[in-house]
């Protein structure tokens, strides 16, 4: 969806973009990158504008390793400051902009959703795992992972009595989890209907206006990722529309 940013992936050779101006907020993100997506949450959550430079990940540009010598995306730019990681540069955003405050005040509740936060590694790594892999034990080990990280979010969510994790409104931690839960349901669709509080979360999570403007359909999806899942190099990184930039990409 748009919301993901639909410009052109730049690769090694191309230009560096120039500056961005003055007080111009600037995503470098992957159109179908998770992490990125947090970000996009955010700061659609917030009706924040902002640009979006595409890196094509099997082959990044030269210049992306100045920005993030991590190379990873998302990275933030704005008046010449850097940052990256998806938590950090989210709640950079929240901090800084106005707009509705997505993170959790309340320090007992913020406390339990960083456990929740922690446990979701699980879901994200068993995630990948599983949807790399072709050996059907090491599959098996790996959907187990996922389960304990999604057990935690079931569990939270039945306690916390809310549609949300943050409560009656989609909130920060729900962004940080939202990407992977999007997934999950695409690539391992018979998962969700499993847990009975996910299950009406991923419904409701549905019907966000930040969320809907960051989804892609299954379709676009599975073209992007089962391309060739193990294979960075050829992914169809421009899947979908494509939008050109309004400065020179190459020499
Ligand atoms: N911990 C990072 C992870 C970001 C990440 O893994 N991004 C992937 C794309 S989904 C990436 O940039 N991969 C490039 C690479 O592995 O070379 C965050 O939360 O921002």
């Amino acid at each position: 969806m748009a919301g993901m940013g639909n410009e052109r992936h730049l690769e090694t050779g191309s230009l560096k973009p120039p500056p961005a101006g003055k007080d111009v907020v600037r995503v470098y993100g992957m159109k179908f990158c998770p992490f990125v997506q947090r970000l996009k949450l955010v700061l659609a959550a917030k009706e924040i504008k902002h640009e979006t430079i595409n890196i094509h990940l099997g082959r990044k540009p030269e210049w992306f390793f100045n920005i993030n010598p991590r190379g990873l995306v998302p990275a933030l730019e704005i008046n010449g400051e850097v940052m990256y990681e998806s938590d950090i540069t989210s709640a950079y955003i929240d901090a800084v902009y106005p707009g509705r405050k997505l993170m959790t005040e309340d320090p007992l509740r913020k406390a339990k959703e960083q456990i929740l936060l922690g446990d979701n590694e699980k879901t994200i790594s068993g995630y990948y795992s599983f949807v790399l892999s072709s050996d059907p034990k090491q599959k098996a080990q790996e959907l187990e992972t996922m389960k304990i990280g999604l057990r935690s979010l079931e569990f939270f969510l039945k306690n916390a009595g809310t549609p949300f994790v943050c409560g009656d409104q989609p909130g920060f931690t729900d962004y940080m989890i939202w990407p992977h839960i999007e997934r999950i349901d695409v690539f391992m669709s018979d998962v969700i209907p499993n847990f009975e509080y996910i299950k009406k979360y991923f419904d409701n999570m549905g019907l966000d206006s930040a969320v809907t403007a960051c989804r892609f359909s299954n379709e676009i999806h599975i073209k992007f990722f089962h391309l060739n899942p193990r294979d960075k190099l050829n992914r169809l990184y421009d899947c979908g529309e494509v939008v050109e930039y309004s400065f020179p990409t190459k020499m």
